[in-house]
């Protein structure tokens, strides 16, 4: 078969990473399939304080994404480039075309109570009627309604959503990719458009959001300038937009194939963030599913993304970040996870916080906060780092747990696996635990989903023979080695989620 080599750039809160995909679909019976992903540039990502703000550094960004094109380009003719990343954050450009300031991290303090301002304005059910969302704090629209006054709004003339901006930087060209308009907060999901009334109630100016596009859209061919930058001919490489929200490609890569003959997809998302959630035809827009947290974002394909937001690896990597910076040895990772799986050194359930817990949401010492949750719910506080992690690790495993239940019920579904993707494959003890926790085998892998979704609408726009999920899906499971965890008995984990429970947690905002 057709063989067809695209560039992937994937961006995650942590990392950044450049790779090469290969596909080629086997001709005829016999043939093999193949589906590769080689890394050619990895980079590391971080927020930036500068002064009172916390900022995404775009620019170097940008320059990552030249160098890693450059590096992809050097190894063979490539025939296209997708960029996803994560969602919600965004840039605004001046009616020059020029960025205003620096893109904002999600976890910018900017934000905090203005969900709670805006539900007293729009109800937070009839926001979610519309658009679908968990009000998470850091949605798109309430970013907006905090830079409401500011010059930088003031001035804006497009919005646009991280990936949108980089492959602007690349093309020229400006649009918002749809699964990740879905994360705004300002798509209507019933009518596909804009949520312009929504908008214009806020006091938002809606003319800012850039005409909507779909995944296997191209964009437009690399600029002169680019071009040269990255070693191809002018007009040689096409840049596509893909599900370029990083949960929709990476969901679009779960290897459900085979195991689920129900067709129920539960997957968890696992890095910096975890989204743990269902694949749905249509969204669950009950005042259950609001209450609950869970968010409807679109999918490939007119999917929905029936999902909660668990605070995920992030508190860990905070914490080795506070231990580094204090020089505390014996904090490296591998060094941790392999105290945290002894019981001699870190007891199971010892301590459990809810994970969801707003404090851990903006960059700081974790260990602290975590001692102080704990000791505010009668949880033993951890003495050790190795017991933190344990902590950290069985209070995400209970966040699982219970968001997997809730899903199931709010969507009437039952799925037979829980499919785990992203960095967090790599750490076995949490695999195991979420397992355990859920009572469902795990299917974990492949670690690099993202890059494979991404990889794979391209390879569809370009024409391989990949119709719809389920072809993608089979791609992925015929050509990647997954680790299958089966449930363990011997904890208690009913008895350590009704503990936390007994700490009680309001999800709902205002
Ligand atoms: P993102 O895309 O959000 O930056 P990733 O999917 O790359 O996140 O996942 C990053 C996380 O994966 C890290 O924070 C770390 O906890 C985990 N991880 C990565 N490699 C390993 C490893 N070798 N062992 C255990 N955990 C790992
Ligand atoms: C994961 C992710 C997640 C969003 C968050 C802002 O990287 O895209 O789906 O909620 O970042």
């Amino acid at each position: 078969g057709r063989e067809v080599r695209v560039a992937a750039v994937d961006l995650g809160a942590t990392s950044g990473r450049v790779m090469v995909g290969t596909v080629a679909l086997a001709a005829g019976p016999g043939g093999v399939d193949r589906l590769e992903l080689e890394e050619v540039h990895r980079f590391p990502n971080a927020a930036v304080r500068a002064g009172d703000g916390l900022f995404w550094d775009v620019l170097a960004l940008h320059r990552e994404v030249v160098r890693g094109l450059l590096l992809a380009a050097r190894g063979g003719r490539l025939d296209a480039v997708g960029i996803d990343s994560w969602a919600v954050d965004h840039g605004l450009l001046d009616r020059d075309g020029l960025l205003l300031g620096n893109p904002f991290s999600h976890r910018d303090k900017r934000t905090d109570g203005v969900a709670a301002q805006v539900a007293t304005v729009v109800g937070p059910a009839e926001q979610y009627a519309v658009n679908g969302l968990a009000a998470l704090p850091f949605n798109t629209v309430y970013q907006l309604v905090a830079a409401r006054g500011t010059a930088a709004l003031e001035s804006a003339e497009t919005l646009l959503l991280l990936p949108d901006l980089l492959g602007y930087w690349l093309t020229g060209a400006v649009g918002a990719e749809r699964t990740n308009a879905s994360t705004t907060g300002l798509l209507d999901i019933a009518a596909g458009e804009w949520a312009t009334a929504l908008a214009s109630r806020l006091d938002l100016p809606w003319s800012i959001l850039p005409p909507l596009r779909e995944p296997g859209d191209v964009l437009g061919a690399l600029l002169p300038e680019v071009a040269a930058e990255v070693g191809v001919p002018e007009g040689g490489l096409p840049v596509v937009a893909v599900a370029s929200h990083d949960t929709a490609s990476a969901v679009v890569a779960v290897p459900a194939a085979g195991d689920d003959p129900g067709g129920d997809v539960a997957y968890l998302s696992s890095g910096t963030w975890s989204l743990l959630g269902l694949e749905l035809d249509a969204p669950v827009l009950t005042e259950d599913a609001r209450t609950a947290g869970f968010t409807n974002e679109g999918g490939l394909d007119g999917t929905v993304r029936f999902l909660r937001n668990v605070m995920g690896l992030w508190v860990l990597s905070e914490s080795l970040r506070t231990w580094e910076a204090a020089g505390v040895p014996g904090t490296d990772l591998p060094t941790l996870l392999a105290g945290a799986a002894d019981p001699a050194r870190a007891t199971p359930l010892h301590t459990v916080v809810d994970i969801d817990d707003p404090r851990l949401l903006p960059p700081g010492d974790m260990p602290s906060r975590i001692a102080a949750i704990a000791a505010e719910a009668g949880e033993p506080v951890p003495g050790t780092p190795v017991e933190v992690v344990r902590a950290v690790l069985d209070s995400l495993a209970l966040a699982y747990r219970r968001t997997l239940h809730e899903a199931v019920r709010l969507a009437g579904r039952d799925p037979a696996v829980l499919h785990v993707v992203g960095g967090g494959t790599r750490n076995t003890l949490l695999c195991q635990l979420t397992a355990d926790a859920c009572g469902l085998p795990v299917v974990a892998g492949p670690a690099e989903a993202a890059a494979l979704g991404n990889v794979l609408v391209q390879a569809r726009a370009l024409g391989l023979d990949l119709p719809d999920r389920a072809a993608m899906r089979g791609l992925v499971a015929r050509t990647h080695e997954l680790l299958r965890y089966e449930p363990a008995a011997g904890l208690d984990w009913a008895a350590a989620a009704e503990r936390l429970a007994g700490a009680g947690r309001p999800v709902e905002v205002g």
